[in-house]
Protein backbone atom coordinates (compact mmCIF):
# COMPACT_ATOMS: atom_id res chain seq x y z
CA UNK A 1 0.00 0.00 0.00
CA UNK A 2 1.45 3.19 -1.05
CA UNK A 3 -0.07 7.33 0.00
CA UNK A 4 -0.42 10.02 -2.40
CA UNK A 5 -1.05 13.01 -2.07
CA UNK A 6 -2.58 15.87 -4.30
CA UNK A 7 -4.09 19.57 -3.37
CA UNK A 8 -4.61 22.45 -4.68
CA UNK A 9 -6.08 21.51 -8.32
CA UNK A 10 -7.30 24.72 -9.44
CA UNK A 11 -9.78 23.29 -11.91
CA UNK A 12 -7.08 21.35 -13.64
CA UNK A 13 -8.46 18.14 -14.73
CA UNK A 14 -6.05 17.37 -17.44
CA UNK A 15 -3.33 17.35 -14.90
CA UNK A 16 -5.21 15.28 -12.32
CA UNK A 17 -6.05 12.56 -14.43
CA UNK A 18 -2.35 12.63 -16.36
CA UNK A 19 -0.92 12.45 -12.73
CA UNK A 20 -3.42 9.72 -11.35
CA UNK A 21 -1.68 7.48 -14.13
CA UNK A 22 1.68 8.82 -14.30
CA UNK A 23 1.28 7.33 -10.57
CA UNK A 24 0.06 4.00 -11.59
CA UNK A 25 -2.44 4.31 -8.21
CA UNK A 26 -3.42 0.49 -7.43
CA UNK A 27 -7.23 1.38 -6.60
CA UNK A 28 -7.39 -2.27 -4.59
CA UNK A 29 -4.68 -1.05 -2.04
CA UNK A 30 -3.49 2.37 -2.22
CA UNK A 31 -4.89 5.68 -0.56
CA UNK A 32 -5.11 9.18 -2.13
CA UNK A 33 -6.11 12.13 0.23
CA UNK A 34 -6.90 15.33 -1.91
CA UNK A 35 -6.36 18.25 0.44
CA UNK A 36 -9.01 20.83 -0.83
CA UNK A 37 -9.17 24.11 -3.10
CA UNK A 38 -10.43 21.95 -5.88
CA UNK A 39 -12.29 25.06 -7.70
CA UNK A 40 -11.25 28.45 -8.86
CA UNK A 41 -8.79 29.50 -11.27
CA UNK A 42 -9.00 26.72 -13.82
CA UNK A 43 -11.00 26.13 -16.17
CA UNK A 44 -13.02 22.87 -14.77
CA UNK A 45 -13.75 22.86 -11.63
CA UNK A 46 -16.89 20.98 -12.10
CA UNK A 47 -15.00 18.33 -13.85
CA UNK A 48 -12.14 17.95 -10.96
CA UNK A 49 -15.10 18.34 -8.31
CA UNK A 50 -17.22 15.26 -10.30
CA UNK A 51 -13.34 13.06 -10.70
CA UNK A 52 -12.72 13.07 -7.04
CA UNK A 53 -16.19 12.59 -5.73
CA UNK A 54 -16.48 9.96 -7.59
CA UNK A 55 -13.24 8.40 -6.58
CA UNK A 56 -14.24 8.68 -3.08
CA UNK A 57 -17.48 6.54 -4.14
CA UNK A 58 -15.74 3.93 -6.08
CA UNK A 59 -13.27 3.27 -3.46
CA UNK A 60 -14.74 4.39 -0.24
CA UNK A 61 -12.18 3.98 2.72
CA UNK A 62 -9.17 4.96 0.32
CA UNK A 63 -9.64 7.72 -0.86
CA UNK A 64 -10.22 10.54 1.23
CA UNK A 65 -11.22 14.26 0.21
CA UNK A 66 -10.66 17.41 2.49
CA UNK A 67 -11.85 21.23 2.08
CA UNK A 68 -10.10 23.95 1.09
CA UNK A 69 -10.75 27.58 1.62
CA UNK A 70 -11.81 28.13 -1.44
CA UNK A 71 -14.43 25.28 -0.78
CA UNK A 72 -15.57 27.06 1.75
CA UNK A 73 -15.74 30.55 0.09
CA UNK A 74 -18.22 28.85 -2.33
CA UNK A 75 -20.04 27.46 0.98
CA UNK A 76 -20.51 30.63 2.06
CA UNK A 77 -21.99 31.71 -1.01
CA UNK A 78 -24.14 29.55 -1.55
CA UNK A 79 -25.97 29.20 1.99
CA UNK A 80 -25.05 32.66 3.35
CA UNK A 81 -24.29 35.24 0.10
CA UNK A 82 -21.29 36.04 1.22
CA UNK A 83 -19.89 37.43 -1.88
CA UNK A 84 -16.19 36.67 -1.30
CA UNK A 85 -16.25 33.95 -3.44
CA UNK A 86 -17.21 35.97 -6.81
CA UNK A 87 -14.21 37.73 -6.43
CA UNK A 88 -11.94 34.25 -6.00
CA UNK A 89 -13.57 33.06 -9.61
CA UNK A 90 -16.95 31.90 -8.11
CA UNK A 91 -18.95 33.40 -11.73
CA UNK A 92 -16.41 30.75 -13.57
CA UNK A 93 -16.89 27.99 -11.47
CA UNK A 94 -20.54 28.57 -11.02
CA UNK A 95 -20.65 28.30 -14.97
CA UNK A 96 -18.52 25.31 -14.62
CA UNK A 97 -20.64 23.85 -12.59
CA UNK A 98 -24.14 24.58 -14.63
CA UNK A 99 -22.05 23.22 -17.92
CA UNK A 100 -20.82 20.09 -16.17
CA UNK A 101 -24.53 19.14 -14.99
CA UNK A 102 -27.18 18.35 -16.52
CA UNK A 103 -30.01 19.28 -14.10
CA UNK A 104 -30.18 21.52 -10.85
CA UNK A 105 -30.39 19.40 -8.19
CA UNK A 106 -27.02 17.46 -9.40
CA UNK A 107 -25.22 20.79 -9.59
CA UNK A 108 -26.27 21.67 -6.11
CA UNK A 109 -25.28 18.00 -4.61
CA UNK A 110 -21.96 18.61 -6.49
CA UNK A 111 -21.19 21.73 -4.78
CA UNK A 112 -22.81 20.92 -1.71
CA UNK A 113 -20.50 17.62 -1.28
CA UNK A 114 -17.76 19.56 -2.19
CA UNK A 115 -18.63 22.42 0.97
CA UNK A 116 -19.26 20.04 3.40
CA UNK A 117 -16.15 17.81 3.41
CA UNK A 118 -13.88 17.51 6.34
CA UNK A 119 -11.26 20.02 7.77
CA UNK A 120 -8.59 16.98 8.35
CA UNK A 121 -7.94 13.67 7.95
CA UNK A 122 -5.55 11.44 9.72
CA UNK A 123 -4.06 7.85 9.47
CA UNK A 124 -1.72 6.22 11.64
CA UNK A 125 1.54 8.04 9.77
CA UNK A 126 0.21 11.67 9.01
CA UNK A 127 -2.67 14.53 9.60
CA UNK A 128 -3.64 16.12 6.24
CA UNK A 129 -5.16 19.50 5.91
CA UNK A 130 -5.57 22.26 3.59
CA UNK A 131 -3.20 24.90 5.24
CA UNK A 132 -2.15 24.42 8.58
CA UNK A 133 -3.28 23.46 12.69
CA UNK A 134 -3.16 25.40 15.74
CA UNK A 135 -1.34 23.49 18.14
CA UNK A 136 -3.20 24.67 21.32
CA UNK A 137 -6.73 23.61 19.75
CA UNK A 138 -7.92 19.86 19.63
CA UNK A 139 -7.76 18.16 16.07
CA UNK A 140 -11.18 16.99 16.38
CA UNK A 141 -12.42 20.95 17.87
CA UNK A 142 -9.91 23.13 14.95
CA UNK A 143 -11.26 26.61 13.88
CA UNK A 144 -12.41 26.79 10.55
CA UNK A 145 -10.00 29.49 10.51
CA UNK A 146 -7.39 26.76 9.51
CA UNK A 147 -8.29 27.00 6.11
CA UNK A 148 -6.94 30.37 5.57
CA UNK A 149 -3.56 29.94 8.20
CA UNK A 150 -0.69 31.30 5.60
CA UNK A 151 3.03 29.62 5.21
CA UNK A 152 4.28 32.32 7.41
CA UNK A 153 1.98 31.59 10.43
CA UNK A 154 2.36 27.34 10.03
CA UNK A 155 6.21 27.52 10.04
CA UNK A 156 6.50 29.82 12.36
CA UNK A 157 5.27 27.40 15.34
CA UNK A 158 7.88 25.41 16.79
CA UNK A 159 7.64 21.94 16.21
CA UNK A 160 6.94 20.50 20.04
CA UNK A 161 3.35 21.90 20.29
CA UNK A 162 2.62 20.77 16.52
CA UNK A 163 4.25 17.00 17.23
CA UNK A 164 2.34 16.79 20.63
CA UNK A 165 -1.27 17.84 18.77
CA UNK A 166 -0.39 15.26 16.32
CA UNK A 167 0.89 12.51 18.33
CA UNK A 168 4.23 12.91 16.45
CA UNK A 169 2.71 12.47 12.83
CA UNK A 170 3.91 15.18 10.36
CA UNK A 171 1.13 17.36 8.81
CA UNK A 172 0.61 17.18 5.10
CA UNK A 173 -0.83 20.39 3.57
CA UNK A 174 -1.09 22.75 0.58
CA UNK A 175 -2.42 26.31 0.41
CA UNK A 176 0.35 28.50 -0.47
CA UNK A 177 2.54 27.71 -3.53
CA UNK A 178 5.92 26.31 -3.89
CA UNK A 179 8.26 25.81 -6.59
CA UNK A 180 9.50 22.39 -4.56
CA UNK A 181 7.92 20.43 -2.50
CA UNK A 182 10.36 19.80 1.52
CA UNK A 183 9.48 17.97 4.25
CA UNK A 184 11.24 19.47 7.23
CA UNK A 185 9.74 16.25 9.95
CA UNK A 186 7.02 18.24 10.91
CA UNK A 187 5.57 19.59 7.70
CA UNK A 188 5.08 19.25 3.52
CA UNK A 189 3.60 21.93 1.58
CA UNK A 190 2.55 20.20 -1.64
CA UNK A 191 0.61 23.17 -3.24
CA UNK A 192 2.37 23.65 -6.22
CA UNK A 193 0.75 26.61 -7.56
CA UNK A 194 -1.94 25.21 -10.25
CA UNK A 195 -3.47 27.85 -12.01
CA UNK A 196 -2.07 30.50 -9.28
CA UNK A 197 1.93 30.87 -9.44
CA UNK A 198 2.83 33.79 -10.18
CA UNK A 199 5.35 32.73 -12.78
CA UNK A 200 3.17 31.44 -15.50
CA UNK A 201 6.34 28.62 -16.23
CA UNK A 202 5.91 27.18 -12.78
CA UNK A 203 2.74 26.51 -12.66
CA UNK A 204 2.30 23.11 -11.62
CA UNK A 205 0.29 20.08 -10.30
CA UNK A 206 1.87 17.71 -8.19
CA UNK A 207 1.05 14.21 -6.84
CA UNK A 208 3.37 13.41 -3.84
CA UNK A 209 3.79 9.62 -3.38
CA UNK A 210 4.56 9.90 0.91
CA UNK A 211 5.76 5.94 0.57
CA UNK A 212 8.71 6.65 -1.85
CA UNK A 213 9.21 10.42 -1.10
CA UNK A 214 8.94 11.14 -4.31
CA UNK A 215 6.74 13.42 -6.03
CA UNK A 216 5.41 13.90 -9.75
CA UNK A 217 5.11 17.30 -11.36
CA UNK A 218 3.30 18.46 -14.17
CA UNK A 219 4.04 21.69 -15.75
CA UNK A 220 1.42 23.47 -16.84
CA UNK A 221 2.48 25.98 -19.62
CA UNK A 222 4.91 23.22 -21.49
CA UNK A 223 2.37 20.33 -19.96
CA UNK A 224 5.40 18.55 -19.28
CA UNK A 225 5.39 15.77 -16.54
CA UNK A 226 8.52 15.40 -14.38
CA UNK A 227 9.25 13.12 -11.32
CA UNK A 228 11.53 14.20 -8.81
CA UNK A 229 12.25 14.06 -4.84
CA UNK A 230 10.98 15.17 -2.27
CA UNK A 231 13.95 17.46 -0.48
CA UNK A 232 14.99 17.31 3.36
CA UNK A 233 15.52 20.30 5.35
MN1 LIG B 1 -5.22 27.04 -3.18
Amino acid sequence: MRKFFITDIHGDTKGLELLLSKAEVDWKQDQLVVGGDMINRGKDSAGVVKHIKQLTEKHPGQVHALIGNHEEMMGNYIKHGDKLWLSHGGHDTLRSFARTCPGQDEQQALMEWAYSLPLYFEDEEYVYTHAGLYPEEPLEQQSREILWMTEYEFYRQPHEPLLSLTGGRPVIHGHTPVERIYFDGVRMNCDMGSNTYQVLEERSLGMVNLTEMIYHVYRQADQRLETRRIGRI
